[in-house]
């Protein structure tokens, strides 16, 4: 019998990632959607048609609760992944009430369903090292948290009532404590894909400048196809536990720039303004640097993309869709 997995957030980076993997694995996957007014199924498209008997979707929003007992009770998983959520911590800002409801009231109703009719189905909840927020480096699973927003607030959330649950009711619930994870199918939003793509554009004369916030903040930054290997390792474990999972080795926003400019012959200074008023977060997360020792030794998982080849995945990605390669675009702007 294949194990089937249910992934929430399977339109996003992860949960595209998280289907691949499974479905290499010889899972049979449902991925949960909510209703748009497009269609957002871009990372996830291929597989309706490379896996058309294992690899479905079906309609659910997290803030629905009969909408997942439903998907859960009728495909009947034996692990769910748990990637839902608003996930830009900026955007929080603007939107604290929907950003807690998804994040953390979705968690509650996902660890009931599955304590009330489903306790021998596996669970991942995906928390972060937003968590950790002004607490300063390095942060490991017994580092303080001291969340800068209500993003992280309501992971901290997420991470508590997971945490309760497997205590309190037996079930084999994890919650991974994630570092920043990027690729080329990372939300144009956030401020790595920004700036391979703005770079992209700027490369192809669709764009003049790039305009950022703040240049200094420090990030431990790794690969989103490496980081989804952790999680369904710790999903395989005799004991559900928390994990850490991270480069151990952080960067700044300025250090991602100036080498992506680096890689097309560009001084980054002539093109890149700030705008720290537009960009401001009411409080920042300043340094953020992970200790992933626990997760290397007990599931032997370590990252293998640099942070290099990182930038340079990312931004080969961004000058393809213009149909220029690095060397491309290094002449054309020489
Ligand atoms: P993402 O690309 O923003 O994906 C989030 C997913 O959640 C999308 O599929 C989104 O659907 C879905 N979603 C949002 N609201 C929903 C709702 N009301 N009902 C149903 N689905 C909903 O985020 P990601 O980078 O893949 O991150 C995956 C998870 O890991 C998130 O929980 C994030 O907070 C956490 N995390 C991420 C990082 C990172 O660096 N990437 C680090 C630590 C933790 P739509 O496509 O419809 O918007
Ligand atoms: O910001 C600074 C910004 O929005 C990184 C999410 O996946 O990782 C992510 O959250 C840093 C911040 O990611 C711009 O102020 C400068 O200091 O790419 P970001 P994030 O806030 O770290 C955590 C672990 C998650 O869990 C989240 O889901 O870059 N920055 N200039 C900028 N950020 C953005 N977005 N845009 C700029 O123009």
């Amino acid at each position: 019998m294949k194990k089937k997995a249910l992934i929430l957030g399977v339109t996003g980076q992860d949960g595209s990632y998280m289907a691949e993997l499974l479905l290499k694995k010889k899972y049979k996957v449902l991925g949960v959607m909510r209703r748009l007014s497009m269609f957002n199924t871009e990372r996830i498209e291929h597989l309706y048609i490379s896996h058309p008997k294992v690899f479905d979707t079906c309609y659910g929003d997290l803030i629905d609760g009969n909408s997942l007992r439903r998907s859960i009770e009728n495909f009947k998983p034996d692990e769910i992944y748990n990637f839902g959520a608003q996930s830009h911590v900026r955007i929080s800002f603007d939107l604290p009430e929907s950003t807690f409801s998804y994040n953390a009231n979705s968690t509650l109703t996902l660890l009931e369903i599955v304590k009330n009719y489903f306790p021998k189905c596996k669970f991942y909840q995906a928390c972060s090292s937003e968590m950790f927020g002004a607490t300063p480096p390095p942060q490991n699973e017994k580092t303080i948290f001291e969340p800068q927003s209500v993003y992280g607030v309501s992971k901290v959330s997420s991470y508590y009532l997971t945490n309760f649950y497997r205590r309190a009711y037996n079930l084999y619930a994890c919650a991974g404590i994630l570092f920043n994870h990027e690729s080329p199918r990372r939300s144009p939003n956030f401020v790595t894909r920004k700036i391979t793509l703005s770079i992209a554009r700027l490369a192809a004369g669709k764009q003049k400048r790039i305009e950022l916030g703040n240049l200094s903040a420090l990030r431990d930054w790794g690969f989103a196809g490496d980081y989804m290997e952790a999680i369904w390792l710790m999903m395989q474990q005799k004991k559900p536990d928390n994990f850490v999972i991270a480069t151990g080795k952080n960067y700044s926003v300025k250090d991602f720039v100036e080498y992506c400019f680096k890689l097309i012959g560009l001084d980054w200074k002539k093109y890149v303004s700030t705008n720290v008023n537009k960009y401001i977060r009411p409080a920042e997360v300043p340094s953020l640097l992970g200790d992933s020792s626990k997760a290397r030794k007990a599931l032997g998982w370590k990252p293998k993309v640099s942070f290099h080849q990182l930038c340079k995945m990312m931004l080969e990605h961004d000058l393809k869709q213009y149909g220029m390669t690095i060397d491309d675009a290094k002449k054309k702007l020489s």
